[in-house]
């Protein structure tokens, strides 16, 4: 498997964005059986114009047995910001959370850093495998947490949302963030596939998380300044938090 086209974005990012990228892949790469996912024409590579700065949208997506979808993208506005939002959409014949995470710099200063396995169940609750092992972790203290906007209901107790205060707690974050993605593949790699009317709970919580995440003003508004509203709200609601066809039995099983 390739990531030729990659690199050229990541090394002109904020080292802790490629970091996190290059974590995030090693992840990936250790656990999971990865084939490519074919994202909707014209959206794995997208280049845009911000106030005057150009937008550079480079994405990388594949499927697995468990998981319908893993997306890594990177972004970068000109100097101004860059961007890596990463989401593993299960599928949802498998009880699994959805692990997301997005981190955000802006003149070289990370503003928001935010992890989570978040759950899909009705009552938002973890499996119960899932609350051990993220229990079992230690207790991180940052010095700049953030609050979570309203539509945040949506992620778990376990979520990290923090602005890094130092080169140690970015460290801190990395490698949380490398905890959560070794709990997540090797639960997702021993999990086995649940009854029709948990497939369709499954789907209502993802359903919900996206939803909820299609309401970020923040990423909408960055897009929608590049591409316009049309296109921020078909790449909102078909890349970033598409949606299953619920009709359709997974090729997996
Ligand atoms: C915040 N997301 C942001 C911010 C920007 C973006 C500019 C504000 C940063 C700040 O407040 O310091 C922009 N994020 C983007 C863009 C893309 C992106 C343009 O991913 C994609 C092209 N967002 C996610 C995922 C999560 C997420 C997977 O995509 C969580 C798992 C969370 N981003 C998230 C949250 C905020 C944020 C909670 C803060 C929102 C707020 O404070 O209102």
């Amino acid at each position: 498997m390739s990531f030729t086209s990659i690199p050229s974005l990541r090394e002109q990012q904020h080292p802790l964005i490629r970091q996190l990228a290059d974590c995030i892949e090693a992840a990936w790469h250790k656990h999971l059986d990865l084939s490519p996912y074919q994202l909707p024409a014209e959206l794995g590579y997208v280049e845009g114009r911000l106030e005057g700065e150009k937008l550079i949208i480079q994405n990388s997506c594949y499927q697995t047995p468990q998981f319908r979808k893993i997306h890594l993208e990177l972004a970068k506005v000109g100097n101004m910001l860059d961007i890596l939002h990463c989401v593993m959409f299960p599928r949802p014949e498998y009880d699994l959370p959805m692990f997301g995470c997005d981190l955000v710099a802006g003149r070289g200063q990370i503003s928001a850093a935010i992890a989570d396995l978040s759950p899909v169940h009705i009552e938002r609750v973890l499996p119960a495998s899932y609350t051990s092992a993220l229990t079992a972790l230690t207790t991180l203290n940052f010095s700049q947490p953030r609050e979570l906007p309203e539509w945040g209901n949506i992620f778990s107790d376990f979520c990290i949302f923090v602005r890094p205060g130092s080169p140690e707690e970015e460290a801190m974050f990395l490698s949380r963030v490398g905890d959560f993605l070794d709990i997540h593949c090797t639960q997702a790699i021993a999990s086995s596939p649940v009854s029709p009317e948990q497939v369709t709970q499954n789907l209502a919580g993802q359903h919900n998380y996206c939803t909820k995440q299609q309401q970020n003003d923040k990423t909408r508004r960055v897009l929608e300044k590049a591409f316009g509203s049309a296109w921020a709200e078909h790449y909102m609601t078909t890349v970033l938090f598409d949606l299953p066809d619920s009709s359709a039995p997974s090729p997996h099983l």
